[in-house]
């Protein structure tokens, strides 16, 4: 299997390029230019480690900023039918031809960490829960986007039925592939926060992430895990597949 080991973004240039675009979307959004351009002064740009520590540090800075302004009540946008994307590309970071195919009668989710009831769930059990659907837009941080709808039961139901401690930091992710990733507790209790079943009316095809996946609308796309194995909640920061490899871990939209 080609592992890809980094999404290929905008920021994939020199440095100094990263610095501004990493600082133009920091003044953009969060008008935090003058602090940001202070925490670089301090280290020479062809100093690459300390280049990327700084923008470790920054990053880290950056997810605090996003969890501050984030705004709970605050919904994504939606859209009607009409404007769904055909057909709606798939990603990973592998080819199409090696997404894991889940046997359904075997599957089973796991919960763990701050959660009252730790029970594995069975599909027909995850099934029965209420579920809503949303027509939303998906952003890649490789540069495309792409408009879908999907059905489950929000997360926040799904988190307070099981017992989780809702006043935790984050909720884990572990997949089936070797896929891993984590959120803020304000995101997982969001409105438009979703455990997904279906694509398009349909049980999730496995290009999409059978059994389960986790769409927020509120993230760019590589917080949204496919092939959910376990879901966790935890005080300790958890990290991520790509998140680990420097990717900014907050990535709101
Ligand atoms: N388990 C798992 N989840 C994953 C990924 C992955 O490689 N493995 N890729 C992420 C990325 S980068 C994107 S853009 C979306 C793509 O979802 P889609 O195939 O439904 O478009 O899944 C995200 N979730
Ligand atoms: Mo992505």
């Amino acid at each position: 299997m080609k592992k890809r080991t980094r999404l290929y973004t905008a920021l994939e240039t020199v440095p100094a390029k990263q610095i501004q675009l990493i600082e133009r979307r920091l003044f953009l959004r969060h008008s935090l230019s003058l602090g940001a351009l202070a925490l670089l002064t301090g280290c020479n740009v062809t100093d690459v480690d300390a280049v990327h520590k700084t923008l470790g540090a920054m990053s880290k800075w950056n997810d605090r900023v996003q969890g501050w302004l984030f705004n709970p009540n605050k919904l994504a946008p939606v859209y009607p039918e009409s404007a769904i994307t055909r057909p709606f590309p798939f990603n990973a970071y592998y080819d199409e031809d090696e997404v894991p195919k889940v046997n359904a009668a075997h599957y089973r989710l796991m919960l763990g960490g701050l959660i009252r009831d730790r029970k594995p769930w069975a599909l027909p059990r995850l099934y029965a829960l209420p579920q809503v659907s949303q027509i939303t837009r998906h952003v890649c941080v490789e540069g495309w986007s792409a408009i879908g709808k999907w059905s489950g039961v929000p997360f926040r139901y799904f988190l307070e039925h099981v017992g989780a401690d809702l006043s935790a930091k984050y909720v884990g992710f572990r997949c089936l592939d070797d896929y891993y990733t984590s959120i803020d507790m304000a995101t997982a209790l969001h409105p438009q926060t979703q455990l997904t079943f279906k694509y398009a009316d349909e049980i999730l095809p496995p290009k999409y992430g059978f059994p389960m996946k986790l769409r927020i609308p509120t993230k760019l796309g590589f917080k949204n895990p496919k092939y959910i194995a376990e879901i966790f909640v935890t005080n300790m920061y958890p990290g991520g597949y790509w998140e680990d490899m420097g990717y900014n871990w907050y990535s709101g939209l």
